[in-house]
Protein backbone atom coordinates (compact mmCIF):
# COMPACT_ATOMS: atom_id res chain seq x y z
CA UNK A 1 0.00 0.00 0.00
CA UNK A 2 2.27 2.06 0.99
CA UNK A 3 4.70 1.29 -2.51
CA UNK A 4 1.01 2.17 -4.04
CA UNK A 5 0.82 5.62 -2.56
CA UNK A 6 4.44 6.22 -3.67
CA UNK A 7 3.94 5.74 -7.08
CA UNK A 8 0.65 7.20 -6.79
CA UNK A 9 2.18 10.24 -5.36
CA UNK A 10 5.22 10.64 -8.12
CA UNK A 11 3.08 9.94 -10.91
CA UNK A 12 0.56 12.69 -10.03
CA UNK A 13 3.39 14.92 -8.79
CA UNK A 14 5.24 13.78 -12.55
CA UNK A 15 2.30 15.30 -14.34
CA UNK A 16 2.01 17.89 -12.25
CA UNK A 17 5.49 18.98 -12.92
CA UNK A 18 6.03 17.33 -16.37
CA UNK A 19 3.12 18.52 -18.44
CA UNK A 20 3.60 23.09 -17.80
CA UNK A 21 7.40 21.83 -18.28
CA UNK A 22 6.43 20.57 -21.84
CA UNK A 23 4.42 23.89 -22.61
CA UNK A 24 6.89 26.09 -21.12
CA UNK A 25 9.59 24.04 -23.74
CA UNK A 26 7.65 25.32 -27.20
CA UNK A 27 8.90 28.31 -28.34
CA UNK A 28 10.10 29.84 -31.03
CA UNK A 29 12.28 32.36 -31.94
CA UNK A 30 11.43 34.61 -34.54
CA UNK A 31 13.53 37.49 -36.53
CA UNK A 32 11.21 40.05 -38.15
CA UNK A 33 11.51 43.39 -39.65
CA UNK A 34 10.49 46.47 -37.33
CA UNK A 35 6.77 47.53 -37.66
CA UNK A 36 6.16 44.61 -39.62
CA UNK A 37 2.95 42.70 -37.76
CA UNK A 38 -0.80 42.95 -36.79
CA UNK A 39 -1.20 44.61 -33.05
CA UNK A 40 -2.19 40.82 -32.18
CA UNK A 41 -0.50 38.79 -34.60
CA UNK A 42 2.01 37.34 -31.43
CA UNK A 43 -0.63 37.07 -29.21
CA UNK A 44 -3.02 35.06 -31.29
CA UNK A 45 -0.15 32.73 -32.34
CA UNK A 46 0.76 31.63 -28.78
CA UNK A 47 -2.96 30.94 -27.77
CA UNK A 48 -3.38 28.68 -30.80
CA UNK A 49 -0.48 26.64 -30.65
CA UNK A 50 0.32 27.42 -26.89
CA UNK A 51 4.10 28.14 -28.10
CA UNK A 52 5.40 31.03 -26.76
CA UNK A 53 7.24 33.43 -29.42
CA UNK A 54 10.68 35.65 -28.98
CA UNK A 55 9.83 38.35 -31.43
CA UNK A 56 12.93 40.47 -32.20
CA UNK A 57 13.46 43.14 -34.73
CA UNK A 58 16.02 44.56 -37.35
CA UNK A 59 15.71 47.65 -39.75
CA UNK A 60 18.44 46.14 -42.68
CA UNK A 61 18.79 43.16 -44.83
CA UNK A 62 22.84 43.83 -44.27
CA UNK A 63 21.95 43.16 -40.37
CA UNK A 64 20.28 40.15 -40.96
CA UNK A 65 22.85 39.11 -43.20
CA UNK A 66 25.11 39.06 -40.94
CA UNK A 67 23.42 37.06 -38.70
CA UNK A 68 22.13 34.50 -40.87
CA UNK A 69 25.79 33.72 -43.23
CA UNK A 70 27.61 33.55 -39.46
CA UNK A 71 25.63 30.32 -39.13
CA UNK A 72 24.45 31.26 -35.68
CA UNK A 73 21.35 33.08 -35.99
CA UNK A 74 20.36 31.71 -32.69
CA UNK A 75 16.43 32.13 -34.78
CA UNK A 76 14.18 29.95 -35.88
CA UNK A 77 12.20 31.98 -38.52
CA UNK A 78 13.93 34.99 -40.29
CA UNK A 79 12.88 37.45 -43.21
CA UNK A 80 14.82 38.60 -45.81
CA UNK A 81 14.09 39.90 -48.82
CA UNK A 82 14.00 37.72 -52.15
CA UNK A 83 17.60 38.25 -53.42
CA UNK A 84 19.38 38.51 -50.48
CA UNK A 85 17.31 35.19 -49.34
CA UNK A 86 18.83 34.03 -52.96
CA UNK A 87 22.42 34.68 -51.89
CA UNK A 88 21.37 33.10 -48.36
CA UNK A 89 20.27 29.82 -49.98
CA UNK A 90 23.70 29.61 -52.22
CA UNK A 91 25.58 29.86 -48.89
CA UNK A 92 23.68 27.19 -47.63
CA UNK A 93 21.98 29.17 -44.44
CA UNK A 94 18.73 27.85 -44.59
CA UNK A 95 17.01 24.13 -44.32
CA UNK A 96 14.23 23.12 -46.79
CA UNK A 97 10.84 23.93 -45.59
CA UNK A 98 8.74 20.69 -45.35
CA UNK A 99 5.84 21.64 -47.10
CA UNK A 100 3.58 18.97 -45.84
CA UNK A 101 3.75 20.79 -42.06
CA UNK A 102 2.22 24.08 -43.89
CA UNK A 103 -1.66 23.11 -44.77
CA UNK A 104 -1.86 26.97 -45.66
CA UNK A 105 0.88 27.08 -48.89
CA UNK A 106 -2.46 26.65 -50.41
CA UNK A 107 -3.59 30.36 -49.73
CA UNK A 108 -0.50 31.63 -51.74
CA UNK A 109 -0.91 33.29 -54.95
CA UNK A 110 0.63 31.09 -57.15
CA UNK A 111 1.81 33.74 -59.49
CA UNK A 112 3.58 35.26 -56.99
CA UNK A 113 5.44 32.11 -55.92
CA UNK A 114 6.31 31.27 -59.54
CA UNK A 115 7.81 35.01 -59.95
CA UNK A 116 10.08 34.00 -56.47
CA UNK A 117 11.50 30.74 -58.30
CA UNK A 118 13.68 33.39 -59.48
CA UNK A 119 14.91 33.68 -56.34
CA UNK A 120 14.43 30.39 -54.92
CA UNK A 121 13.77 27.32 -56.94
CA UNK A 122 10.57 25.16 -56.85
CA UNK A 123 10.01 27.71 -53.90
CA UNK A 124 11.81 25.00 -51.81
CA UNK A 125 13.15 27.56 -48.76
CA UNK A 126 10.76 30.26 -48.22
CA UNK A 127 7.36 31.38 -48.03
CA UNK A 128 6.76 35.00 -48.89
CA UNK A 129 5.52 37.38 -45.98
CA UNK A 130 4.60 40.58 -47.14
CA UNK A 131 5.55 42.81 -50.06
CA UNK A 132 5.77 46.68 -51.38
CA UNK A 133 7.64 48.99 -52.71
CA UNK A 134 10.36 51.90 -52.05
CA UNK A 135 9.37 55.70 -52.63
CA UNK A 136 8.73 58.89 -51.04
CA UNK A 137 6.63 59.87 -48.18
CA UNK A 138 6.49 63.75 -47.16
CA UNK A 139 4.52 66.33 -45.18
CA UNK A 140 2.32 67.84 -47.49
CA UNK A 141 1.62 71.30 -46.49
CA UNK A 142 5.46 71.96 -45.83
CA UNK A 143 6.45 70.65 -49.03
CA UNK A 144 3.77 72.64 -51.01
CA UNK A 145 4.76 76.07 -48.32
CA UNK A 146 8.53 75.29 -49.42
CA UNK A 147 8.36 74.53 -52.67
CA UNK A 148 4.76 75.68 -54.14
CA UNK A 149 3.37 74.60 -57.73
CA UNK A 150 7.07 73.44 -58.21
CA UNK A 151 7.28 70.69 -55.96
CA UNK A 152 7.80 67.22 -58.18
CA UNK A 153 5.96 65.30 -56.21
CA UNK A 154 6.08 62.82 -58.98
CA UNK A 155 9.49 62.12 -58.85
CA UNK A 156 12.95 61.11 -57.22
CA UNK A 157 13.89 64.70 -57.98
CA UNK A 158 12.63 65.54 -54.79
CA UNK A 159 15.36 63.53 -52.84
CA UNK A 160 18.13 63.72 -56.08
CA UNK A 161 18.34 66.99 -57.65
CA UNK A 162 20.14 69.49 -55.26
CA UNK A 163 17.79 72.33 -56.81
CA UNK A 164 14.98 70.96 -54.42
CA UNK A 165 16.87 69.21 -51.92
CA UNK A 166 18.85 71.83 -51.05
CA UNK A 167 15.42 73.63 -50.30
CA UNK A 168 14.04 71.12 -48.14
CA UNK A 169 17.43 70.54 -46.05
CA UNK A 170 15.92 72.60 -43.24
CA UNK A 171 12.98 70.58 -42.58
CA UNK A 172 14.22 67.40 -42.98
CA UNK A 173 15.69 64.71 -45.34
CA UNK A 174 15.73 61.44 -44.30
CA UNK A 175 17.19 58.53 -46.72
CA UNK A 176 16.90 54.15 -46.18
CA UNK A 177 20.27 53.72 -44.41
CA UNK A 178 21.10 50.47 -47.06
CA UNK A 179 23.33 50.32 -49.58
CA UNK A 180 21.57 47.48 -51.55
CA UNK A 181 18.07 49.72 -51.28
CA UNK A 182 18.94 53.00 -52.24
CA UNK A 183 22.05 52.37 -54.83
CA UNK A 184 20.10 50.09 -57.33
CA UNK A 185 17.00 53.48 -57.03
CA UNK A 186 19.77 56.15 -57.46
CA UNK A 187 20.75 54.14 -60.88
CA UNK A 188 17.29 53.58 -62.32
CA UNK A 189 16.91 57.39 -61.54
CA UNK A 190 19.75 58.12 -63.60
CA UNK A 191 18.81 55.89 -66.34
CA UNK A 192 21.18 53.48 -65.39
CA UNK A 193 20.39 49.52 -64.72
CA UNK A 194 19.01 49.25 -61.35
CA UNK A 195 20.84 46.09 -61.19
CA UNK A 196 23.84 47.16 -62.59
CA UNK A 197 27.05 44.81 -62.91
CA UNK A 198 29.38 47.69 -64.16
CA UNK A 199 31.82 49.49 -60.96
CA UNK A 200 31.67 52.95 -62.98
CA UNK A 201 27.75 52.96 -62.74
CA UNK A 202 28.55 53.28 -59.39
CA UNK A 203 30.99 56.05 -59.42
CA UNK A 204 28.09 58.05 -61.00
CA UNK A 205 25.55 57.09 -58.54
CA UNK A 206 28.28 58.35 -55.71
CA UNK A 207 28.48 61.54 -57.47
CA UNK A 208 24.77 62.27 -57.61
CA UNK A 209 24.27 61.15 -53.89
CA UNK A 210 27.76 63.33 -52.95
CA UNK A 211 25.93 66.44 -54.44
CA UNK A 212 22.60 66.37 -52.46
CA UNK A 213 24.41 64.70 -49.29
CA UNK A 214 24.87 67.89 -47.13
CA UNK A 215 21.37 68.38 -47.43
CA UNK A 216 20.14 64.98 -45.85
CA UNK A 217 19.64 64.82 -42.31
CA UNK A 218 20.05 61.05 -41.80
CA UNK A 219 20.67 57.68 -42.86
CA UNK A 220 17.65 55.50 -41.32
CA UNK A 221 15.33 52.93 -41.93
CA UNK A 222 12.93 52.93 -39.42
CA UNK A 223 13.17 56.15 -37.12
CA UNK A 224 11.40 57.63 -40.15
CA UNK A 225 8.25 56.79 -39.25
CA UNK A 226 8.02 57.92 -36.22
CA UNK A 227 9.71 61.56 -37.46
CA UNK A 228 7.70 61.75 -40.32
CA UNK A 229 4.59 61.61 -38.32
CA UNK A 230 5.30 64.31 -35.61
CA UNK A 231 6.90 66.54 -38.46
CA UNK A 232 10.31 66.05 -37.12
CA UNK A 233 11.25 65.26 -40.98
CA UNK A 234 9.27 66.11 -44.38
CA UNK A 235 10.99 63.85 -46.69
CA UNK A 236 12.00 60.11 -46.26
CA UNK A 237 12.83 57.72 -48.90
CA UNK A 238 11.17 54.67 -47.48
CA UNK A 239 9.02 51.57 -47.57
CA UNK A 240 5.00 51.96 -48.86
CA UNK A 241 3.62 50.52 -45.80
CA UNK A 242 6.07 52.78 -43.20
CA UNK A 243 4.93 56.08 -44.70
CA UNK A 244 1.28 54.83 -44.66
CA UNK A 245 1.69 53.36 -40.73
CA UNK A 246 3.52 57.25 -40.47
CA UNK A 247 0.33 58.71 -42.47
CA UNK A 248 -2.06 56.86 -39.52
CA UNK A 249 0.12 57.80 -36.74
CA UNK A 250 -0.11 61.53 -37.51
CA UNK A 251 -4.06 60.80 -37.93
CA UNK A 252 -4.55 59.42 -35.15
CA UNK A 253 -2.10 62.53 -33.21
CA UNK A 254 -4.70 64.89 -34.27
CA UNK A 255 -1.72 67.42 -35.13
CA UNK A 256 -2.69 68.42 -38.50
CA UNK A 257 0.36 66.60 -40.57
CA UNK A 258 -0.65 65.13 -43.80
CA UNK A 259 1.79 62.26 -44.75
CA UNK A 260 1.35 61.14 -47.93
CA UNK A 261 3.47 58.32 -50.16
CA UNK A 262 3.63 58.01 -54.23
CA UNK A 263 5.92 55.63 -56.39
CA UNK A 264 7.98 58.09 -58.26
CA UNK A 265 7.51 57.94 -62.43
CA UNK A 266 11.10 57.19 -63.05
CA UNK A 267 10.48 54.00 -61.47
CA UNK A 268 11.54 51.79 -58.27
CA UNK A 269 11.68 48.90 -56.45
CA UNK A 270 9.21 46.19 -55.85
CA UNK A 271 10.39 43.57 -53.44
CA UNK A 272 8.85 40.49 -51.13
CA UNK A 273 9.93 39.71 -48.01
CA UNK A 274 10.40 35.64 -47.09
CA UNK A 275 10.24 33.66 -44.33
CA UNK A 276 12.78 30.78 -43.57
CA UNK A 277 14.04 28.60 -41.20
CA UNK A 278 18.05 28.95 -40.86
CA UNK A 279 20.56 25.98 -40.42
CA UNK A 280 21.08 26.47 -37.06
CA UNK A 281 17.18 26.58 -35.78
CA UNK A 282 16.58 24.56 -32.76
CA UNK A 283 12.56 24.61 -33.22
CA UNK A 284 12.02 23.30 -36.07
CA UNK A 285 8.59 22.36 -35.85
CA UNK A 286 7.61 25.52 -34.05
CA UNK A 287 9.41 27.51 -37.16
CA UNK A 288 6.90 25.67 -39.15
CA UNK A 289 3.82 26.05 -37.07
CA UNK A 290 4.83 30.15 -36.88
CA UNK A 291 5.24 30.33 -40.88
CA UNK A 292 2.04 28.24 -41.43
CA UNK A 293 -0.22 30.85 -38.95
CA UNK A 294 1.02 33.69 -41.11
CA UNK A 295 0.10 31.95 -44.35
CA UNK A 296 -3.60 31.87 -42.67
CA UNK A 297 -6.33 33.86 -44.94
CA UNK A 298 -7.89 35.70 -41.38
CA UNK A 299 -3.90 35.97 -39.76
CA UNK A 300 -2.37 37.15 -43.17
CA UNK A 301 -5.24 40.04 -43.60
CA UNK A 302 -4.84 41.39 -40.12
CA UNK A 303 -1.15 41.70 -40.86
CA UNK A 304 -2.13 43.99 -44.08
CA UNK A 305 -4.86 45.50 -42.60
CA UNK A 306 -2.64 47.08 -39.78
CA UNK A 307 0.69 47.39 -41.55
CA UNK A 308 0.08 48.25 -45.01
CA UNK A 309 1.97 46.22 -47.27
CA UNK A 310 0.54 43.99 -50.05
CA UNK A 311 -0.32 40.70 -49.09
CA UNK A 312 1.25 37.22 -50.87
CA UNK A 313 -1.83 35.44 -49.60
CA UNK A 314 -4.82 35.35 -52.56
CA UNK A 315 -7.39 33.93 -49.96
CA UNK A 316 -6.85 37.03 -47.49
CA UNK A 317 -8.11 39.35 -49.93
CA UNK A 318 -11.44 38.62 -48.51
CA UNK A 319 -10.30 39.41 -45.68
CA UNK A 320 -8.24 42.89 -46.65
CA UNK A 321 -10.01 46.53 -46.37
CA UNK A 322 -11.14 48.00 -49.56
CA UNK A 323 -9.51 50.63 -49.02
CA UNK A 324 -6.34 48.83 -49.22
CA UNK A 325 -7.00 46.30 -52.43
CA UNK A 326 -7.88 49.26 -54.28
CA UNK A 327 -5.11 51.54 -52.82
CA UNK A 328 -2.62 52.24 -56.34
CA UNK A 329 0.19 52.94 -53.54
CA UNK A 330 -0.26 49.23 -52.00
CA UNK A 331 -1.27 47.41 -54.92
CA UNK A 332 0.23 49.43 -57.73
CA UNK A 333 -1.96 49.24 -60.96
CA UNK A 334 -0.66 47.69 -64.24
CA UNK A 335 1.65 49.79 -65.87
CA UNK A 336 3.57 51.07 -62.77
CA UNK A 337 7.20 51.28 -63.36
CA UNK A 338 8.67 48.65 -61.31
CA UNK A 339 11.75 46.66 -61.41
CA UNK A 340 12.88 43.54 -59.08
CA UNK A 341 16.50 43.55 -57.69
CA UNK A 342 19.13 40.81 -59.00
CA UNK A 343 21.61 38.94 -56.93
CA UNK A 344 24.73 40.63 -58.20
CA UNK A 345 28.41 39.26 -58.28
CA UNK A 346 30.22 39.25 -54.87
CA UNK A 347 32.45 41.93 -56.33
CA UNK A 348 29.84 44.50 -56.88
CA UNK A 349 28.35 43.38 -53.63
CA UNK A 350 32.04 44.77 -52.13
CA UNK A 351 31.96 47.88 -54.57
CA UNK A 352 28.33 48.45 -53.20
CA UNK A 353 29.40 48.46 -49.48
CA UNK A 354 32.11 51.04 -50.25
CA UNK A 355 30.47 53.48 -52.29
CA UNK A 356 27.53 53.38 -49.55
CA UNK A 357 30.59 54.41 -46.74
CA UNK A 358 31.65 57.50 -48.62
CA UNK A 359 28.06 58.58 -49.40
CA UNK A 360 27.21 58.22 -45.64
CA UNK A 361 30.85 59.83 -44.78
CA UNK A 362 29.93 62.74 -47.56
CA UNK A 363 33.21 62.06 -48.35
C1 LIG B 1 9.04 47.14 -42.49
C2 LIG B 1 9.96 47.23 -43.63
C3 LIG B 1 9.89 46.06 -44.47
C4 LIG B 1 10.30 46.23 -45.82
N1 LIG B 1 9.30 48.15 -41.56
C5 LIG B 1 11.63 46.01 -46.24
N2 LIG B 1 11.79 45.01 -47.19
Amino acid sequence: MQHLNTLLCRAVLGTLLSLPALAADKTVKVYNWSDYIGEDTIEKFEGATGISVTYDVFDSNEVLEAKVLSGQSGYDVVVPTSDYLARHIKAGAYQKLDKSKIPNWKNLDTDLLATLENYDPDNAYAAPYQWGTTGIGYNAEKIAALLGEDAPTDSWALVFDPKYASKLKGCGISILDSAGEVLPLVLNYLGLDPNSTNPSDYEKAEALMLSVRDNVRYFHSSRYITDLANGDICVAIGWSGDIFQAAARAEEAENGIEVLYYIPKEGTAMWADMMAIPKDAKNVDEAHAWINMMLDAQIGADITNYVWYGSPNKAAEAYIDEEILSHPGIYPPEGTNLFTFKVLPTKIDRVMTRTWTKIKSGK
